[in-house]
């Protein structure tokens, strides 16, 4: 039986031809199916169970750094075990500035009004009442992978990407809501405000809010889940975390923005010259290697997959590339259909190591055109100051041991 942490370890694994590598698996899958291991003993299952839970030798976590005030701060969602594009909804990261409200459906209700025809209130009964759209689309926390920017980088893909989730969301478009209610002529924004105790707000350009933000109560084929924002939150799609205000109870039409507390100190990026960069709304391009990522070791040289994800909040990945010998080399990964605007894509690269002291990169390019840029070409136009929006390319180092550190 192959017990290689990272996939098939074969005898034929220096061979770098993919036709080697096939044939080589095929071998190590005939080799797990010998006649000498004896088939396990049948005992009878465990019975049924109403909600289902993991199997117990699953152990994949969240990770969190305990707080002084337990209800700020966020979680991590552990990347370099998740599999495929969607976030397991338990392990989605969690970022939330006043704790996790307890709200019952039946009481709650979405207020939208201000510059529009007929003000309405929304209860969860109406909104399931509404057409609706199922989306696949990432949330990303400004903040994520801040200490890339820093040059601290953190020592594994959870900690240093962590702030980083996909779901199938379910819900209306916000701009089903805005016909309802009718917008008048000076309508420009809106302001969307959630119910948690700091009264998260935020102002969002009418123009995106009629093109595709969602105002959602269904993640991953089931209820959002309370740390999401049960039982409404905003999805909008490819923009910083923060404006994904959960807990939703308002959406105020104004005529312009308002300067909230989340976006006038906050979600802005200090240049060198002491200007502020606000409303920097976009994710743009970014990928990263989850597997081989930090913390792991390679059990041994010959073939490993390379694995990761990429993403780009103005539309689909168009191609990501990977290199095994620190950026000199690259070559085009493949990538997992489909590939979804504003969602994760996952890459594969095959790769056999050579037992030998190097670097593995991933450099994704969107449909715009965009290449994710360098740590250096993101400093030389921002600066230190400001650690949010970062979307370097991230290496990893592959000791000729095996281990594999964060550069
Ligand atoms: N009402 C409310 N909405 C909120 C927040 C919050 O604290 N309160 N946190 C925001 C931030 S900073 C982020 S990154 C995302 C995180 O969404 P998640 O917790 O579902 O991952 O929610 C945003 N929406
Ligand atoms: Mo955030």
């Amino acid at each position: 039986m192959n017990d290689s942490k990272y996939g098939p370890h074969t005898a034929a694994g220096s061979r770098t031809t993919r036709r080697g590598f096939l044939t080589a698996a095929a071998a190590g899958v005939a080799a797990c199916r010998s006649p000498d291991s004896s088939p396990a003993p049948s005992l009878l299952g465990r019975g049924r169970r109403g909600y289902g839970e993991r199997s117990s030798f699953e152990g994949a976590e969240r990770s969190f750094r305990p707080g002084t005030t337990p209800g700020t701060g966020s979680s991590k969602t552990p990347l370099a075990t998740t599999l495929g594009i969607i976030t397991p909804s338990a392990l989605h990261f969690e970022r939330h500035h006043s704790g996790v409200p307890s709200i019952d459906p039946a009481k709650h209700a979405l207020l939208v009004h201000g510059l529009v025809e007929r003000p309405l209130v929304f209860t969860l009964e109406d909104l399931r009442r509404l057409p609706s759209i199922s989306r696949v689309h990432f949330i990303e926390c400004a903040g994520n992978s801040g200490r890339e920017h820093r040059g601290e980088p953190h020592e594994d893909v959870q900690k240093s990407h962590g702030l980083l989730s996909c779901s199938e969301w379910t819900g209306v478009l916000l701009s089903v809501l805005l016909r309802e209610v009718g917008l008048r002529a000076e309508a420009k924004w809106l302001v969307a405000e959630g119910a948690d105790a700091c009264r998260l707000a935020r102002s969002i350009p009418l123009d995106k809010a009629l093109d595709d933000v969602m105002v959602a109560y269904g993640q991953n084929g089931e209820a959002l889940r309370p740390e999401q924002g049960y039982p409404v939150r905003l999805v909008v799609p490819g923009w910083e975390g923060n404006t994904n205000v959960k807990w939703l109870h308002r959406v105020h039409v104004v005529d312009r923005p308002y300067m909230t507390r989340e976006e006038a100190p906050y979600y802005t990026d200090l240049m060198a010259d002491g200007k502020a960069r606000m409303f920097t709304f976009v994710m743009e391009a970014k990928s990263v290697i989850t597997r081989p990522s930090g913390g792991m070791k390679l059990a041994g040289p010959g073939f490993h997959e390379i694995t990761g994800l990429a993403w780009s909040g103005r539309g689909r990945i168009e191609r990501v590339d990977v290199s095994t010998d620190g950026g000199k080399t690259w070559a085009p990964a493949r990538l997992d259909e489909p590939v979804l605007p504003k969602a994760l894509t996952r890459f594969h690269f095959p790769w056999t190591w050579r037992g030998d002291d190097t670097w593995l990169l991933s450099r994704c390019v969107d449909e715009t055109g965009y290449v994710q840029p360098t740590r250096e070409q993101l400093v030389a136009v921002r600066g230190l100051n400001g650690t949010d929006h970062y979307n370097g390319i991230k290496a990893w180092h592959v000791l000729a041991g095996g281990e594999v550190r964060h550069v």
